[in-house]
């Protein structure tokens, strides 16, 4: 099996990298990442070369896209702009990455018969309140709040399209949050983690009682991989591990386990259109492929992630002074 896993420099591509790696020792590995600054070269340290190439190329660049799909037998989408904070500063990025981008991949899987998994997120679905006793399933109506989500949606809807008109042979998965060791410090978790690191305050947004679902990015990785090789065409499954925490819960836990009061965080200015809570019911995954998530011990998982980004300031350190002053602009 030749595989090309776009985004595969970032944070939850890179990690599905090293998961199949490991798992289907014979497959061949085409990395296409245009390597942002969400993307990461050392992501990808450790790897043999003669097993896993890394393209340095644009998902919209559609001469590169159609000659490496004619030369692999599938392709798992993970490249995105992926940061809601950043999609309400400059949205036109996510426009250019998320919808061409994802209709560049339809096209060059269409013309040459290829199979496509499209990986996309609970977003979609926009917002639950949070006495809601629903959660998310694959029949909840697309409702997405920001920039961001809204591409995304967009996207799947391109598959879904693309597969109903043209008979792409498409699977999509809608995934919560993930944590977990390589994500960027612009997002929740590791922002905190790198502040204390650094010697100051974590930083809420609004009053902290958004809820979201967390999984562990290997655990995503399992799921994706499950969907490949059994996957029914056309379906879409959400992947979650029932991991529901609210975000001032995750901060405390955080300083706590760092050795901080539970108090020694500010509250800051909420996100605009923050959506409230994701929760998600991966029923049809677990029942119908099988699938179940391994690390379900937020606490232990949380503790391993901040051991991680402890031992590993030269990986996040070039990019937290940049990040930072994005967020104080
Ligand atoms: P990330 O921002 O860490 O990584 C994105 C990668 O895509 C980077 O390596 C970047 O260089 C690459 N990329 C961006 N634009 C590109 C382009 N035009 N051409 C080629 N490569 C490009 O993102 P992530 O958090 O790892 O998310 C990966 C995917 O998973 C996204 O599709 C995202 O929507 C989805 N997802 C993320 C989460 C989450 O919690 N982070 C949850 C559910 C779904
Ligand atoms: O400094 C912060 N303080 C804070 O309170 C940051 C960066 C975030 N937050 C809050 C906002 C959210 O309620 O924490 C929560 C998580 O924020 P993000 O890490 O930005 O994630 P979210 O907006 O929930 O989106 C994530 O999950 C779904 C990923 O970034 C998306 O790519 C994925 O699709």
């Amino acid at each position: 099996m030749k595989i090309i896993v776009t985004g595969g420099a970032g944070f939850i591509g890179s990690n599905f990298v090293h998961y199949v790696y490991r798992e289907r020792p014979d497959w061949q590995i085409t990395v296409l990442d245009a390597l942002t600054y969400a993307g990461n070269r050392a992501n990808l340290d450790g790897l043999d070369p003669s097993r896993v190439t890394l393209v340095e190329g644009n998902i919209t660049d559609a001469e590169l896209v159609d000659k490496l799909v004619s030369e692999h037998d599938a392709v798992v989408h993970y490249a995105a702009e992926s940061h809601n904070d950043n999609s309400l500063q400059n949205p036109r990025p996510f426009l250019d990455t998320n919808i061409i981008g994802t209709y560049t991949i339809l096209e060059a899987v269409r013309k040459h018969g290829k199979r496509l998994h499209h990986i996309s997120t609970d977003e979609v679905y926009g917002d639950l309140e949070l006495d809601d006793p629903n959660r998310f399933t694959e029949n909840t109506p697309y409702n997405p709040s920001s920039p961001y989500s809204s591409t995304k949606a967009g996207s799947d809807l391109l598959v879904r399209a693309w597969g109903r008109s043209f008979g792409v042979e498409a699977t999509i998965s809608n995934c919560s949050n993930n944590y977990g060791p390589f994500q960027h410090v612009e997002k929740f978790i590791p922002r905190q983690i790198t502040e204390v690191l650094e010697g100051r305050r974590p930083k809420l947004y609004g009053t902290g009682e958004n809820v979201r679902d967390w999984i562990h990015t290997e655990d995503h990785s399992s799921a994706v991989l499950t969907i490949l090789e059994k996957g029914k065409i056309g379906e879409t499954y959400l992947i979650g591990a029932d991991g529901e925490k609210d975000n001032k819960s995750v901060v405390e836990l955080i300083l706590t386990e760092m050795g901080k009061a539970a108090d020694e965080y500010d509250h800051v200015n909420d996100r605009p259109g923050h959506d409230m809570r994701y929760a998600i019911d991966s029923t049809k995954l677990r029942n119908e492929l099988g699938w179940m998530p391994k690390f379900t011990d937020f606490e232990a998982g949380l503790k391993s992630t901040i051991d991680w980004y402890t031992q590993n300031e030269s990986w996040w350190k070039p990019q937290k002074a940049e990040t930072e002053a994005k967020y104080a602009k």
